[in-house]
Protein backbone atom coordinates (compact mmCIF):
# COMPACT_ATOMS: atom_id res chain seq x y z
CA UNK A 1 0.00 0.00 0.00
CA UNK A 2 1.84 3.18 -0.83
CA UNK A 3 1.16 5.96 1.75
CA UNK A 4 -0.47 9.43 1.10
CA UNK A 5 1.70 12.49 0.70
CA UNK A 6 1.71 14.72 3.58
CA UNK A 7 0.46 18.32 3.70
CA UNK A 8 0.98 20.79 6.40
CA UNK A 9 -2.01 22.90 7.29
CA UNK A 10 -0.86 26.21 9.31
CA UNK A 11 -4.51 26.80 10.06
CA UNK A 12 -7.33 24.69 11.20
CA UNK A 13 -10.29 26.26 9.78
CA UNK A 14 -13.51 25.33 7.90
CA UNK A 15 -13.35 21.17 8.64
CA UNK A 16 -15.95 20.33 5.78
CA UNK A 17 -14.04 22.44 3.18
CA UNK A 18 -10.70 21.28 4.52
CA UNK A 19 -12.39 17.49 4.21
CA UNK A 20 -11.35 17.23 0.46
CA UNK A 21 -8.35 17.05 0.90
CA UNK A 22 -8.41 14.20 3.10
CA UNK A 23 -8.92 11.66 -0.19
CA UNK A 24 -5.23 13.18 -1.24
CA UNK A 25 -2.96 13.63 2.01
CA UNK A 26 -1.96 12.93 4.79
CA UNK A 27 -2.91 16.29 7.40
CA UNK A 28 -1.16 17.74 9.83
CA UNK A 29 -3.11 20.52 11.34
CA UNK A 30 -2.31 23.06 13.36
CA UNK A 31 -4.94 22.57 15.88
CA UNK A 32 -3.73 25.43 18.51
CA UNK A 33 -3.67 28.39 15.83
CA UNK A 34 -0.15 29.03 16.86
CA UNK A 35 1.81 31.25 14.64
CA UNK A 36 4.68 28.49 13.93
CA UNK A 37 8.60 30.07 14.57
CA UNK A 38 11.05 29.85 11.52
CA UNK A 39 12.74 26.86 13.02
CA UNK A 40 9.45 25.18 13.57
CA UNK A 41 8.14 25.77 10.31
CA UNK A 42 10.86 24.27 8.65
CA UNK A 43 11.06 21.48 11.12
CA UNK A 44 7.12 20.88 10.24
CA UNK A 45 7.51 20.98 6.24
CA UNK A 46 10.16 18.71 6.37
CA UNK A 47 8.83 15.52 4.44
CA UNK A 48 5.82 17.53 3.52
CA UNK A 49 4.77 17.57 -0.17
CA UNK A 50 3.39 21.08 0.50
CA UNK A 51 1.71 23.48 2.96
CA UNK A 52 -1.36 25.36 3.41
CA UNK A 53 -0.69 28.70 5.33
CA UNK A 54 -1.92 32.66 5.90
CA UNK A 55 0.02 35.63 5.04
CA UNK A 56 2.06 34.84 8.81
CA UNK A 57 4.25 32.12 7.22
CA UNK A 58 7.49 33.41 5.80
CA UNK A 59 8.46 31.73 2.90
CA UNK A 60 12.05 33.02 2.24
CA UNK A 61 15.32 31.33 0.70
CA UNK A 62 16.69 30.53 4.30
CA UNK A 63 13.69 28.49 5.12
CA UNK A 64 13.42 26.67 1.63
CA UNK A 65 16.95 26.14 2.10
CA UNK A 66 16.34 23.54 4.81
CA UNK A 67 13.97 21.61 2.91
CA UNK A 68 13.76 19.36 -0.12
CA UNK A 69 10.58 17.61 -1.94
CA UNK A 70 8.16 20.28 -0.84
CA UNK A 71 6.18 21.13 -4.17
CA UNK A 72 3.59 23.93 -3.07
CA UNK A 73 2.93 26.17 -0.47
CA UNK A 74 -0.69 27.76 -1.03
CA UNK A 75 -1.51 31.09 0.88
CA UNK A 76 -5.19 31.94 2.55
CA UNK A 77 -4.37 35.57 1.00
CA UNK A 78 -4.79 37.76 -2.19
CA UNK A 79 -1.91 39.24 -1.03
CA UNK A 80 1.94 36.78 -0.72
CA UNK A 81 4.56 39.04 -0.27
CA UNK A 82 5.36 36.86 2.43
CA UNK A 83 6.90 34.53 -0.07
CA UNK A 84 10.14 35.09 -2.07
CA UNK A 85 8.65 33.95 -5.88
CA UNK A 86 12.39 33.88 -6.86
CA UNK A 87 13.33 31.70 -4.26
CA UNK A 88 10.52 29.44 -4.47
CA UNK A 89 11.04 29.11 -8.17
CA UNK A 90 14.60 27.85 -7.44
CA UNK A 91 13.94 25.19 -5.09
CA UNK A 92 11.30 24.06 -7.50
CA UNK A 93 8.54 24.69 -5.30
CA UNK A 94 5.12 26.20 -6.28
CA UNK A 95 3.56 29.16 -4.67
CA UNK A 96 -0.12 29.78 -4.55
CA UNK A 97 -2.41 32.62 -3.73
CA UNK A 98 -6.66 32.90 -3.03
CA UNK A 99 -7.58 36.04 -5.40
CA UNK A 100 -10.65 37.30 -6.75
CA UNK A 101 -12.57 35.64 -4.32
CA UNK A 102 -12.35 38.13 -1.50
CA UNK A 103 -12.37 41.51 -3.70
CA UNK A 104 -15.92 42.58 -3.15
CA UNK A 105 -15.53 41.77 0.44
CA UNK A 106 -12.48 43.40 1.30
CA UNK A 107 -13.64 46.39 -0.56
CA UNK A 108 -17.26 46.76 1.52
CA UNK A 109 -14.33 46.86 4.91
CA UNK A 110 -12.77 49.32 3.24
CA UNK A 111 -15.63 51.52 3.21
CA UNK A 112 -17.01 50.69 6.37
CA UNK A 113 -13.68 51.86 7.87
CA UNK A 114 -13.91 55.14 5.85
CA UNK A 115 -17.12 55.63 7.32
CA UNK A 116 -16.43 54.85 10.95
CA UNK A 117 -13.23 57.12 10.94
CA UNK A 118 -15.06 60.20 8.61
CA UNK A 119 -17.79 59.71 11.48
CA UNK A 120 -15.97 58.85 14.22
CA UNK A 121 -18.48 56.13 15.14
CA UNK A 122 -15.94 53.86 17.37
CA UNK A 123 -14.91 57.31 19.23
CA UNK A 124 -18.43 57.95 19.96
CA UNK A 125 -19.45 54.45 21.14
CA UNK A 126 -16.72 55.09 23.50
CA UNK A 127 -17.61 58.16 25.20
CA UNK A 128 -21.29 56.93 25.34
CA UNK A 129 -19.93 53.23 26.48
CA UNK A 130 -17.75 55.23 29.22
CA UNK A 131 -20.95 57.09 30.59
CA UNK A 132 -19.95 60.45 29.56
CA UNK A 133 -23.35 61.34 27.71
CA UNK A 134 -24.83 63.67 29.86
CA UNK A 135 -25.57 66.14 27.59
CA UNK A 136 -25.76 66.98 23.90
CA UNK A 137 -24.57 70.08 22.05
CA UNK A 138 -24.49 71.39 18.46
CA UNK A 139 -21.54 70.18 17.49
CA UNK A 140 -20.84 66.74 19.13
CA UNK A 141 -18.84 64.88 17.21
CA UNK A 142 -18.74 66.52 13.87
CA UNK A 143 -16.92 64.67 11.38
CA UNK A 144 -16.25 64.60 7.46
CA UNK A 145 -19.12 63.74 4.39
CA UNK A 146 -18.57 61.26 2.57
CA UNK A 147 -21.01 62.61 0.29
CA UNK A 148 -19.99 64.83 -2.37
CA UNK A 149 -16.33 64.16 -1.81
CA UNK A 150 -13.32 63.38 -2.94
CA UNK A 151 -11.92 59.38 -2.91
CA UNK A 152 -8.42 58.91 -3.64
CA UNK A 153 -7.47 55.05 -3.72
CA UNK A 154 -3.42 54.08 -3.98
CA UNK A 155 -3.37 51.37 -5.93
CA UNK A 156 -6.05 50.19 -8.54
CA UNK A 157 -6.21 46.93 -8.93
CA UNK A 158 -9.03 44.21 -8.74
CA UNK A 159 -9.84 45.77 -5.05
CA UNK A 160 -8.98 48.89 -5.73
CA UNK A 161 -11.74 49.09 -8.85
CA UNK A 162 -14.61 47.78 -6.36
CA UNK A 163 -14.02 50.04 -3.93
CA UNK A 164 -14.22 52.79 -6.25
CA UNK A 165 -17.52 51.10 -7.79
CA UNK A 166 -19.28 51.93 -4.64
CA UNK A 167 -18.15 55.30 -4.64
CA UNK A 168 -21.48 56.03 -7.10
CA UNK A 169 -24.08 55.58 -4.70
CA UNK A 170 -22.26 58.14 -2.32
CA UNK A 171 -21.80 60.73 -4.99
CA UNK A 172 -18.12 60.97 -4.30
CA UNK A 173 -15.60 61.67 -7.18
CA UNK A 174 -12.66 58.79 -7.62
CA UNK A 175 -9.49 59.76 -8.67
CA UNK A 176 -6.60 56.58 -8.46
CA UNK A 177 -2.85 56.38 -8.74
CA UNK A 178 -1.29 53.00 -9.60
CA UNK A 179 1.37 51.15 -11.16
CA UNK A 180 -0.41 52.35 -14.27
CA UNK A 181 -3.29 54.04 -15.66
CA UNK A 182 -6.48 51.56 -16.36
CA UNK A 183 -8.08 51.18 -19.77
CA UNK A 184 -10.74 53.62 -20.42
CA UNK A 185 -13.43 50.98 -20.12
CA UNK A 186 -12.30 50.15 -16.61
CA UNK A 187 -11.98 53.31 -15.15
CA UNK A 188 -15.56 53.82 -16.54
CA UNK A 189 -16.69 50.73 -14.76
CA UNK A 190 -14.67 52.34 -11.58
CA UNK A 191 -17.40 55.29 -10.96
CA UNK A 192 -15.62 56.99 -13.86
CA UNK A 193 -12.19 57.12 -11.66
CA UNK A 194 -9.75 59.57 -12.90
CA UNK A 195 -5.69 58.58 -13.06
CA UNK A 196 -3.77 61.35 -11.41
CA UNK A 197 0.12 61.45 -10.24
CA UNK A 198 0.79 60.61 -6.63
CA UNK A 199 1.40 64.03 -5.13
CA UNK A 200 -2.57 65.04 -6.69
CA UNK A 201 -3.55 61.85 -5.25
CA UNK A 202 -2.14 63.20 -1.86
CA UNK A 203 -3.37 66.89 -2.01
CA UNK A 204 -6.41 66.80 -3.37
CA UNK A 205 -8.51 63.34 -1.81
CA UNK A 206 -11.06 63.91 1.15
CA UNK A 207 -10.45 60.10 1.98
CA UNK A 208 -7.56 57.93 0.62
CA UNK A 209 -7.58 54.67 0.86
CA UNK A 210 -4.44 52.08 0.50
CA UNK A 211 -5.26 49.24 -1.87
CA UNK A 212 -1.96 48.23 -3.46
CA UNK A 213 0.15 45.14 -2.69
CA UNK A 214 3.25 45.43 -0.51
CA UNK A 215 6.69 45.02 -1.84
CA UNK A 216 9.95 46.62 -0.83
CA UNK A 217 9.34 49.12 -3.09
CA UNK A 218 6.78 50.59 -1.68
CA UNK A 219 7.72 49.78 2.15
CA UNK A 220 6.83 53.52 3.54
CA UNK A 221 5.34 54.70 0.56
CA UNK A 222 3.27 57.10 2.98
CA UNK A 223 5.86 58.39 5.34
CA UNK A 224 5.98 62.18 6.75
CA UNK A 225 6.70 63.69 3.89
CA UNK A 226 3.31 62.24 2.31
CA UNK A 227 1.11 63.25 4.95
CA UNK A 228 1.84 66.28 5.34
CA UNK A 229 0.82 67.12 1.97
CA UNK A 230 -2.74 65.74 2.85
CA UNK A 231 -5.54 67.69 3.44
CA UNK A 232 -5.94 68.03 7.59
CA UNK A 233 -9.36 67.39 6.74
CA UNK A 234 -8.22 63.84 5.25
CA UNK A 235 -8.57 60.55 6.58
CA UNK A 236 -6.52 57.79 5.48
CA UNK A 237 -7.56 54.14 5.31
CA UNK A 238 -5.35 50.84 5.24
CA UNK A 239 -6.99 47.76 4.20
CA UNK A 240 -3.63 46.49 2.19
CA UNK A 241 -0.41 45.48 4.52
CA UNK A 242 1.35 47.08 7.14
CA UNK A 243 4.75 48.45 5.64
CA UNK A 244 3.25 50.33 3.56
CA UNK A 245 2.15 53.60 5.91
CA UNK A 246 4.99 54.46 7.99
CA UNK A 247 3.29 54.14 11.27
CA UNK A 248 5.35 56.08 13.56
CA UNK A 249 5.03 59.08 10.82
CA UNK A 250 1.34 58.55 10.76
CA UNK A 251 0.71 58.71 14.71
CA UNK A 252 2.72 61.91 14.71
CA UNK A 253 0.35 63.16 12.05
CA UNK A 254 -2.10 62.32 14.26
CA UNK A 255 -1.67 64.11 16.61
CA UNK A 256 -0.64 66.77 15.27
CA UNK A 257 -3.73 67.11 13.24
CA UNK A 258 -1.99 67.01 9.71
CA UNK A 259 -4.84 64.60 9.07
CA UNK A 260 -8.00 64.39 10.65
CA UNK A 261 -8.40 60.59 11.25
CA UNK A 262 -7.42 57.12 9.69
CA UNK A 263 -8.70 53.71 9.58
CA UNK A 264 -6.33 50.85 10.11
CA UNK A 265 -6.87 47.28 9.21
CA UNK A 266 -3.19 46.80 9.05
CA UNK A 267 0.12 47.46 10.91
CA UNK A 268 3.74 46.74 10.71
CA UNK A 269 5.22 44.24 12.62
CA UNK A 270 1.06 42.81 13.18
CA UNK A 271 0.16 41.61 15.60
CA UNK A 272 2.40 43.82 17.65
CA UNK A 273 1.03 46.95 16.35
CA UNK A 274 2.78 50.31 17.56
CA UNK A 275 1.25 50.45 20.79
CA UNK A 276 0.39 54.79 20.93
CA UNK A 277 -2.39 54.03 18.53
CA UNK A 278 -4.22 53.22 21.17
CA UNK A 279 -3.92 56.54 22.92
CA UNK A 280 -5.18 58.29 19.58
CA UNK A 281 -8.91 58.97 19.77
CA UNK A 282 -9.14 59.60 15.87
CA UNK A 283 -8.44 56.09 14.59
CA UNK A 284 -10.44 53.22 14.24
CA UNK A 285 -8.20 50.08 14.42
CA UNK A 286 -8.90 46.41 13.60
CA UNK A 287 -7.17 43.31 13.22
CA UNK A 288 -7.20 42.52 9.46
CA UNK A 289 -9.85 41.07 9.26
CA UNK A 290 -11.11 42.73 5.93
CA UNK A 291 -11.79 39.46 4.13
CA UNK A 292 -13.16 38.28 6.96
CA UNK A 293 -16.62 36.98 6.13
CA UNK A 294 -17.95 33.23 6.52
CA UNK A 295 -18.58 33.45 2.56
CA UNK A 296 -15.34 34.88 1.49
CA UNK A 297 -13.48 32.90 3.91
CA UNK A 298 -14.28 29.62 3.16
CA UNK A 299 -14.09 30.55 -0.63
CA UNK A 300 -10.50 31.87 0.41
CA UNK A 301 -9.82 28.26 1.99
CA UNK A 302 -11.75 26.42 -0.72
CA UNK A 303 -8.99 27.85 -3.50
CA UNK A 304 -5.88 27.38 -1.63
CA UNK A 305 -7.55 23.64 -1.20
CA UNK A 306 -8.30 23.34 -4.91
CA UNK A 307 -4.73 24.78 -5.45
CA UNK A 308 -2.85 21.81 -3.61
CA UNK A 309 -5.08 18.98 -5.05
CA UNK A 310 -4.35 20.43 -8.35
CA UNK A 311 -0.19 20.32 -7.63
CA UNK A 312 -1.10 16.23 -6.25
CA UNK A 313 -2.74 15.51 -9.50
CA UNK A 314 0.28 17.04 -11.58
CA UNK A 315 -2.10 19.64 -12.77
CA UNK A 316 -1.80 23.50 -12.95
CA UNK A 317 -2.76 24.69 -9.79
CA UNK A 318 -5.36 27.73 -11.12
CA UNK A 319 -3.82 30.80 -9.41
CA UNK A 320 0.28 29.76 -9.91
CA UNK A 321 2.12 32.65 -8.94
CA UNK A 322 5.40 31.28 -10.68
CA UNK A 323 4.90 29.76 -14.06
CA UNK A 324 8.58 29.72 -14.38
CA UNK A 325 8.61 26.97 -11.74
CA UNK A 326 7.18 24.72 -14.26
CA UNK A 327 10.52 25.27 -16.42
CA UNK A 328 13.08 23.76 -14.25
C1 LIG B 1 -5.90 37.22 4.64
C2 LIG B 1 -5.11 39.26 3.37
O1 LIG B 1 -7.02 36.74 5.26
O2 LIG B 1 -5.73 38.35 1.31
C3 LIG B 1 -4.89 38.97 1.94
O3 LIG B 1 -3.85 39.39 1.40
O4 LIG B 1 -4.45 40.04 3.93
C4 LIG B 1 -6.23 38.58 4.12
O5 LIG B 1 -7.33 38.47 3.28
C5 LIG B 1 -4.81 37.20 5.65
O6 LIG B 1 -3.66 37.76 5.11
C6 LIG B 1 -4.51 35.80 6.10
O7 LIG B 1 -3.73 35.09 5.19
Amino acid sequence: KTSMPKLLVARAMFPDVLAQLSNFFELELNQEDRIFSQSELAERLQGKFGMICTSSAKVDQDLLSKLSGVKIISTIAVGYDNFDLHACTQHGVMATNSPDVLNETTADFAWALMMATARRVTEAEHFLRAGLWTKWSVDFFVGADLHGSCLGILGMGRIGQAIARRASGFGMEVIYHNRSQLSEEKELAAHHARYVDKQTLLRHADHLILALPYSPEVHHIIGAIELAQMKPSATLINIARGGIVDDAALIQALRNGQIAGAGLDVFENEPRFHADFLGLKNVVLTPHIASATERTRRAMVNRAVKNVISAVRGELPPDLLNPEVLEI
